[in-house]
């Protein structure tokens, strides 16, 4: 975001934190509650992306107006409302159309966001990584695309009859080639990054590594979980999209096998689905996992919600049917409304699928590596199996899903032992010694 610098001898109280006013429509549909709490969030994004929030202003009506968000009376109102605070920006808790953000820019000689453009800014301030950065670009890009082709439309209609082009059209057709361009040569970069990071997921499973997500909304406590776990030193903050660039790490879970954690971007409600695109590869990451490790926010009464809005994006990411542990972070503060809803939420799944923790003082950590250990075990089987030379292949198979720990070729056949996936074990079945279909043999 840009702030005024503050001269040295400034000796107001005045920051260089533009002062903002938050702008909501209350309709029947979503009611007082869900707006409030929409409105919180707003407020923490706003402040992590260096707005000062001196109010807010809810409208109820059926549906926000097509060109003014609010309707135009109520944003007479607002526009003395942000004279009186002194506020330069409103920002519009929702996502603006091309209409209303020029209808509203019409009547308000103020600076106008929404919730997407405050995300926005949050990502393109904390992408670190080449690729992270390449993302927001592309988010950034396809925004603006879509800014135009509302805008162009109508320009177009302005320009007449077919055949004939306003000035503002030809000048939009070149924006809009200028900038489908360089989207193109991004995607390009972008394919090339995930083939690298494609073919390091496949080093993992080859070498039998089983993976975990932590995913959650975000300021949920991934990293600071991470970093307790394995000992590491992630950036984490009371801020939210702290992490954008997943990142890995490797946590031993016993009898010399191992388990590779990988922290996430954090999920918001209304994550604006050209965020969720340009960070999908990221995103997939979490779906490509074994094992999804859900953490929530205990101190926030809004953790029930927030359960179901990372459920529901993770199927969308097509991640919704893999194996769960729910991690019940924060436990040092919890707030005892929230414990109970999330418990309410949670109902249906299995008790030892749930943990509670605190991630920064530890407690319940040793029970969730416990857990984690469990799964890697449950996840890969034990074989030793006696394999025909015409079935050679499966050897390879055997190193690509797993470990061989012994491969001795005899005469009549191949005697293979290892640990492999049990989802791989197929091919192997047939050829296992001691197992049901060799007995007696
Ligand atoms: N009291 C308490 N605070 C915690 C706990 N776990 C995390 N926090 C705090 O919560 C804040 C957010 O933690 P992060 O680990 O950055 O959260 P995150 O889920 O990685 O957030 P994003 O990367 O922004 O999505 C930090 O200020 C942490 O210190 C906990 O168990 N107890
Ligand atoms: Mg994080």
């Amino acid at each position: 975001m840009q702030s005024e610098k503050i001269s040295s001898s400034s000796i107001t109280e005045q920051t260089a934190a533009p002062a903002a006013l938050l702008v909501a429509v209350d309709s029947s549909k979503t009611g007082q509650d869900v707006v409030s709490r929409s409105l919180d969030e707003l407020e923490d994004l706003a402040g992590t992306n260096g707005f000062v929030v001196k109010g807010r202003v809810v409208q109820r009506l059926e549906r926000p107006d097509g060109l003014t968000y609010v309707g135009s009376g109520k944003l007479l109102e607002i526009v003395e409302m942000a004279r009186d605070m002194e506020v330069d920006y409103l920002i519009f808790d929702g996502e603006l159309t091309p209409a209303q953000t020029r209808g509203i820019a019409e009547q308000v000689d103020l600076r106008i966001s929404d919730r997407v453009n405050v995300i926005l800014s949050i990502f393109a301030e904390r992408a670190r990584t080449d690729e992270g950065k390449i993302q927001v670009e592309l988010a950034w890009l396809r925004y603006r695309l879509t800014q135009l082709t509302g805008r162009g439309v109508e320009l177009s209609r302005l320009g007449g009859g077919i055949g004939t082009r306003g000035p503002g059209e030809t000048k939009l057709e070149q924006d809009r080639r200028v900038i489908r361009k360089r989207m193109a040569v991004l995607r390009g970069e972008l394919r090339k990054m995930e083939g690298r990071r494609q073919r390091s997921r496949s080093l993992r499973q080859r070498r039998e590594m089983v993976t975990a997500a932590i995913v959650g909304y975000t300021n949920a406590g991934k990293s600071t979980l991470l970093n307790k776990l394995t000992d590491s030193d992630l950036a984490t903050g009371d801020q939210l999209f702290m992490t954008l660039d997943p990142t890995a790490r490797r946590i031993e879970a016993g009898d010399g096998l191992s388990l590779i954690l990988v922290d996430t971007v954090g999920f918001i409600r209304d994550l604006p689905g050209f965020l969720l695109q340009a960070f999908r590869a990221t995103f997939e990451e979490a779906a490509s996992a074994d094992l999804i490790i859900l953490v929530c926010d205990m101190a926030d009464p809004d953790a029930a919600a927030q359960i179901e809005v990372v459920h529901h994006q993770l199927k969308d990411l097509g991640a919704g049917s893999l194996p769960f542990i729910y991690v019940l972070n924060k436990m040092d503060i919890v707030s005892s409304e929230a414990l109970h809803q999330v418990m309410a939420v949670l109902r249906h799944e299995k008790a030892d699928r749930i943990v509670q923790v605190s991630a920064t003082t530890g407690l319940g950590i040793d029970r969730l590596k416990e857990k984690l250990a469990q799964f890697v075990k449950e996840t890969l089987v034990e074989y030793h199996a006696l394999i025909p030379y015409r079935e050679a292949g499966i050897v390879a198979h055997a190193r690509e899903y797993g470990s061989v720990t012994e491969e001795r070729y005899e005469p009549d056949h191949i005697i293979l032992t290892g640990r492999i996936r049990k989802s791989r074990i197929g091919p192997l079945q047939a050829w296992i010694e001691e197992g049901p279909q060799r007995s007696g043999s």
